[in-house]
């Protein structure tokens, strides 16, 4: 059987895009695979992280991924900390990667910014620390959205030299499992950018442990244009806001685009928005609901996320420490 390496950054709180681009895969996919389910905080502290705040949302998203169905007891579930194997793996990763694989990675461009010079040299590596994560578990399947390709390309680049450097065949090809349905949801204030965990304002995210108060304020105050739903997509084009919505509630209620204009066509927000509310509250209230019961037990849910490191541990450790035999380390105590 595959297996397959999901991660979650606990850089704020599990958003809609989150869900729909991501957690509801992991769902269906534990069903026919492997699965380890990891809450990167190491990740999360390429850029500064409140500590308080970072613990905290480690637990609430970790609840999240209960909540919306992962099961902790078939499949690992695990904060990338509490395994020492990840950041061990890096570091061999940093030798092997060339500095110039990494200047050609576009989401350290997009993250970085202008301000180049002034980012955490945790954040260049990032690519490396990804791919430490998946061959850690010799893992051979990620679920990615499309902006990580790049990331997985470099992952097996990564791999292929380290295989050729030292003259093995350790580490397996990953192939990335990019899902057709997989939705991109855009800001609520700005369509022309993605729905973020860390955008520094919550009415521009649905967040999972919003209530059905708060979805439908948010919605009722997303951002939209004066004119009427156009009858199809091809209208949308230059109207990121409304493609925005409109892909929303494509994604949420299982229909296609052209469906969703077929019904509201020529219909004003108002109408619109108060169906999208009553659909996101139907599916996001229980997962909400769920969330905070899991949240006022933190004891059973540390034990969960310490549990599930074990499991972890005793995958990566064996393969860590044979790649560190590989490079020519002594063995560990
Ligand atoms: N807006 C989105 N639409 C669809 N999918 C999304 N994902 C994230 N945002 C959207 C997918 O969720 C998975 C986990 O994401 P992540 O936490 O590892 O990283 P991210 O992409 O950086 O997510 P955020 O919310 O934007 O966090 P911050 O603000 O910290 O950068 C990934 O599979 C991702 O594609």
């Amino acid at each position: 059987m595959a297996r397959i390496f999901s991660g979650i950054q606990p850089t704020g709180i599990a958003h809609l895009g989150n869900y729909l681009g991501a957690i509801q895969n992991w769902v269906k996919l534990q069903a026919q695979h492997e699965c380890v389910f990891c809450l990167v905080d190491l990740h999360a502290i390429t850029v500064a992280q409140d500590p308080a705040a970072l613990r905290a949302q480690t637990l609430q998203n970790a609840a999240i991924l209960i909540a919306c169905g992962i099961n902790p007891e078939t499949q690992i579930l695990f904060h990338q900390s509490a395994v020492p194997a990840h950041a061990r793996l890096a570091w061999i990763f940093n030798c092997v990667a060339r500095v110039g694989w990494l200047n050609r990675m576009t989401q350290f461009k997009d993250k970085a910014g202008k301000d180049r010079e002034a980012v955490s040299t945790g954040l260049y590596v990032y690519p490396n620390l990804m791919a430490a994560d998946i061959h850690a578990y010799h893992a051979t399947l990620v679920p990615v959205g499309d902006d990580q390709r790049q990331h997985l390309e470099l992952a097996n680049d990564i791999a292929e030299k380290f295989n050729h450097d030292y003259a093995v065949s350790f580490f397996p090809r990953i192939e990335p499992l990019i899902l057709a349905e997989t939705a991109r949801v855009m800001s609520l204030r700005d369509g022309t950018k993605k729905m973020s965990k860390s955008d520094p304002s919550a009415q521009s995210r649905i967040e999972l442990t919003d209530d059905a108060d708060t979805i439908a304020l948010k919605i009722r105050r997303a951002k939209t244009d004066a004119e009427p739903l156009p009858d199809h997509v091809a209208a949308l084009q230059a109207r990121p806001e409304a493609a925005n919505l409109v892909g929303m509630y494509a994604a949420i209620t299982g229909q296609t685009m052209p469906a969703v204009l077929q019904q509201f066509a020529g219909a004003g927000f108002g109408p619109f928005k108060e169906k999208l509310a009553e659909a996101l509250i139907a599916h996001i209230a229980p997962i909400s609901k769920a969330t905070h019961e899991l949240l006022a037990e933190p004891v059973y849910l540390e034990s969960i996320l310490q549990a599930g490191a074990r499991r972890a541990a005793a995958i990566a450790n064996p393969i860590v420490d044979e790649a560190e035999r590989i490079v020519g380390f002594l063995a560990r105590a």
